[in-house]
């Protein structure tokens, strides 16, 4: 077996820790830039197969890198269930309100059709990947995904939480219609070529501890579960939960779990009954000099030195970041 990730998931010896980034394809790079100029609509990029197949491509063509994922996001689900979502300038995603009665009655052959350009470039992006690269399809967990739906905008203002976990009956019935028709999202990108999937729950953190199970935890394990029956390795990124990720992980079980830069790296490793961990650091190091990010990288590098471990960041590169500080990062792990 070729592919580093498959390998270290496996728990198989590889001759070095292997790497990717989230977001590597995006905003800090000026090739990403210069089509994004050309396409103001964000959401009818992610549906250009030859260009999302191309921006996928880009961190790879400049960064030795062990995985591809995928140019999409996570709120073309929203979308292709009949909520419009519009990216906005310096303001991120704003989404039309929702119409339940609409989205709860979307087929899964519907949802497919209007996702199939997505498919299509896993396709391209899979037949132009070498083979010893990794294929990366994602998804948004249903909690993140139910947070833009029906707050519709970004949480990282102000949100009510208590407010919004008032409105059960929405909550209730688009959770389970989530939990649905992600499995069949999931399905499509596996058949499409994704030989891992991720699942992020960017905004598990908002919940307090009582509302993990019902929100975060069983949703989440029937994805899992699914994924798993597949044979394909999942990889959940909980960000935010703090000591909760122990549950999390105990609950779950999932093929490797993501820690976020507030996570303390000897704490994880002591407490994930040997889960293969993935990321950790700040992307803010990688806007300081490069003799930090030596240190700082360092560190995690030792603290894993014999743990399953896959480097990446506690959260997305920052589009500030100079790519020179990511062939940094890669030259660091390559001579380990
Ligand atoms: O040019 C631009 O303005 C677009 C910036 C951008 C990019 C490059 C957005 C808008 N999405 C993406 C791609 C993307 N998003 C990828 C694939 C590329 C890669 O990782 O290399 C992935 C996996 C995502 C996932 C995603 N989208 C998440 C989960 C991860 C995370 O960042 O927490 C979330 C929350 C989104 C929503 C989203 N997409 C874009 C924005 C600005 C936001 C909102 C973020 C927020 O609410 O603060």
């Amino acid at each position: 077996m070729k592919d580093k990730l498959l390998r270290c998931i496996k728990q198989k010896k590889t001759d070095y820790v292997p790497i990717w980034f989230m977001r590597q394809a995006g905003r800090y790079l000026p090739e990403f830039r210069e089509i994004r100029s050309k396409n103001q609509d964000f959401l009818k990029l992610c549906f250009n197969p030859e260009l999302s197949k191309e921006i996928s491509l880009q961190p790879l063509k400049r960064f030795d890198l062990d995985a591809a994922i995928i140019f999409s996001d996570i709120l073309t689900v929203p979308h292709a269930l009949k909520q419009n979502v519009n990216f906005v300038k310096n303001e991120g995603p704003i989404l039309d309100n929702l119409n339940l009665k609409e989205t709860l009655n979307i087929t899964a052959s519907n949802f497919s059709k209007t996702l199939k350009p997505n498919y299509d470039a896993i396709k391209l992006l899979k037949k132009n990947l070498p083979e010893n690269k990794s294929l990366i399809g994602f998804i948004g967990a249903p909690w993140t995904l139910l947070v833009y739906m029906l707050h519709k905008k970004s949480p990282k203002k102000e949100m009510d939480l208590e407010k919004f976990l008032k409105n059960k009956y929405n909550l209730k019935n688009l959770m389970k219609k989530l939990v649905k028709i992600l499995c069949v999202h999931i399905d499509n990108q596996i058949n499409a070529g994704a030989n891992i999937i991720q699942i992020f729950d960017s905004w598990s953190g908002l919940l307090e501890r009582k509302d993990l199970p019902f929100y975060c935890y069983e949703p989440t394990a029937d994805l899992v579960n699914h994924i798993k029956n597949r044979k394909i390795p999942v990889i959940c990124f909980p960000r935010g939960i703090g000591e909760n990720y122990i549950d999390f992980v105990k609950i779950i079980k999932p093929d490797c779990i993501n820690i976020d830069y507030e996570v303390d790296p000897e704490w994880a490793k002591r407490n994930f009954n040997d889960i293969p961990i993935q990321g950790g650091l700040d992307p803010k190091v990688l806007l300081e000099n490069n003799e930090m990010i030596e240190k700082k990288v360092l560190k995690y590098l030792n603290i894993f030195k014999d743990y399953p471990y896959i480097f990446n960041l506690g959260h997305g590169v920052l589009p500030e970041t100079d790519p020179k500080a990511i062939s940094k990062v890669i030259e660091i792990i390559k001579k380990k």
